[in-house]
């Protein structure tokens, strides 16, 4: 029988409760390796003094994880370096942010190197293999040098960078050219995947071929797909329906006094454009005195990737602008931003979100971004609240009712939130329906089975044997 090997940075053993404290990733995740009596391999987000490829593994709630440590060096230059300095500011479009050293590419195809080493005992012949993310571009062709046959299968979280910004990486060609090792190569939309294949076609000379997105060079194929990540859409409705959700939801509306809460939930993170939503929003606050005091902002942001300067600094500057905006405009009995940096549990975001006329997703540029369909799935059918997001979020090719704006544009954030404020409720209805039916039909065990049809597809023994196990 096929099993299914996951391979992630990181790996979420399922807790088996009900809690809702995991993301929907790792659930779809968890219920694929169940079904494929799988294991799931990655970092085990531990230090070790040596690398020793030692696996770690644990059998939680129907589910396999494999773990390995890594060492100082390995953590400082592949995930610190390469991972987040190097590729996550340059796949989103930040080259300015973007750190191109020699010292962070070599950890970074070194750990490649080591994770392929340890994980290729695990896999057996019938097995499917399914990489995740930026981290592990090029564990596949690390994968077949070892002569791994089987299939495999990537899939990117994040944007795939125009051409012409991934030409400014001195690998990109190489890395690239190692994505052909895969079988099947997974996008959230459209657009993430035209990105690529104008690089392999015109960098790198690769033929497209055919309807079903296949690429050829140098004698491989690959096929590509565009295939949008969705939420956890029945657990997140019962979340929102939860007695927790709805305890939150009466606190906020309390402590909201008759005002319109506006919600923004993100990751501490420079691609989320949290500077320029607080710049947006202080200039409704300007262009509108008279909604002044009808209004506030609640942005909820965890820190994330604490060790990376540039993280530092975000939140610095959010410190600042925050107290700068409230202390512009805040009075005795109302303070325009709650700017809070704690994670909640599932279902207490669910009842912040439901109690938010406005939710607020306005990244600079984002691979899908789950908390649109997350706001939009918490909201009362009867009464929901508007959803604001970014053109530039994949969540919008899929999403074309919110209300779409320019993240850079502080005229635009400020136009569409007194828009939202005084929408009526059927035009709020007639909006949030059509989006509401897509999550709920494109969710994200959807998302799974759509790849992983892809990549075992009917009949999947006999390909397996043409790979020559
Ligand atoms: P992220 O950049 O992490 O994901 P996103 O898709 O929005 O972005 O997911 C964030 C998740 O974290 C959401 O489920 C959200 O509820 C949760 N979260 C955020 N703040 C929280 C808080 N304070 N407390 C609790 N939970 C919080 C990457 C890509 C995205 C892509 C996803 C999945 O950058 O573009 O959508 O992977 O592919």
């Amino acid at each position: 029988m096929t099993r299914l090997i996951v391979i992630s940075n990181r790996v979420q053993a399922p807790t088996g409760s009900h809690n809702g404290a995991q993301g929907g990733l790792a659930v779809a995740l968890a219920a694929a390796l169940r079904e494929y009596r799988g294991i799931w391999f990655g970092w085990s987000g531990e230090r070790t003094d040596e690398f020793t490829g030692q696996i770690s593994l644990q059998r939680s709630d129907g589910v396999t994880t494999a773990t390995v440590d890594l060492e100082d060096q390995d953590i400082e230059e592949y995930y610190n370096g390469y991972a987040n300095r190097t590729l996550w500011p340059l796949f989103h479009y930040r080259i300015d942010l973007a750190e191109y050293e020699r010292g962070f590419a070599g950890g970074y195809q070194r750990v490649n190197e080591r994770f392929a080493e340890t994980v290729l005992p695990l896999i057996e012949p019938d097995d499917v293999v399914w990489i995740q993310d930026y981290h592990m571009i090029p564990l596949a062709a690390e994968l077949r040098k070892r002569g791994c046959a089987n299939r495999i299968g990537f899939f990117l979280h994040i944007p795939w960078p125009p051409r012409r910004l991934l030409s400014t990486l001195p690998e990109a060609d190489d890395l690239v050219r190692s994505l052909f090792a895969y079988d099947l190569i997974g996008f959230h939309t459209d657009e993430w995947l035209q990105a690529f294949t104008d690089f392999a076609t015109h960098e790198l000379g690769a033929v497209a071929d055919g309807p079903d997105g296949t690429l050829r060079l140098d004698g491989r194929e690959v096929r590509t797909m565009a295939c949008p990540i969705g939420i956890d859409a029945k657990e997140f409705v019962q979340a929102a329906r939860s007695p927790t959700a709805r305890l939150t939801f009466r606190q906020m509306r309390d402590s909201a006094v008759g005002r319109a809460m506006i919600v923004g939930v993100d990751r501490l993170d420079y691609s989320k454009g949290l500077e320029e939503r607080f710049l947006g929003y202080e200039r409704f606050l300007s262009e509108h005195p008279e909604e002044r005091k009808e209004v506030f902002l609640l942005q909820i942001a965890p820190p994330s990737r604490g060790a990376v300067e540039t993280y530092q600094k975000i939140r610095t500057t959010l410190e600042g602008l925050s107290g700068r905006i409230n202390g512009a405009h805040a009075d005795l009995d109302w303070v325009p931003i709650r700017y809070v940096n704690q994670g909640y549990p599932r279902d207490v975001l669910a009842g912040v979100y439901r109690a938010a006329r406005i939710g607020l997703v306005t990244p600079l540029r984002d691979g899908m971004n789950l908390v649109a369909k997350e706001y939009v799935a918490a909201q009362d059918p009867e009464d929901p609240g508007v959803l604001i997001l970014s053109r530039f979020a994949g969540a919008a090719a899929q999403m074309p009712e919110a209300l779409l704006v320019n993240p850079y544009s502080a005229e635009d954030l400020s136009d569409a939130i007194l828009r939202a404020l005084r929408m009526r409720r059927e035009e709020r209805i007639a909006r949030w329906r059509p989006m509401m039916e897509m999550i709920e039909r494109q969710d994200v065990l959807w998302w799974r089975q759509q790849f992983t049809d892809a990549l075992i597809g009917e009949g999947s023994a006999e390909l397996l044997q043409s790979f020559g196990k």
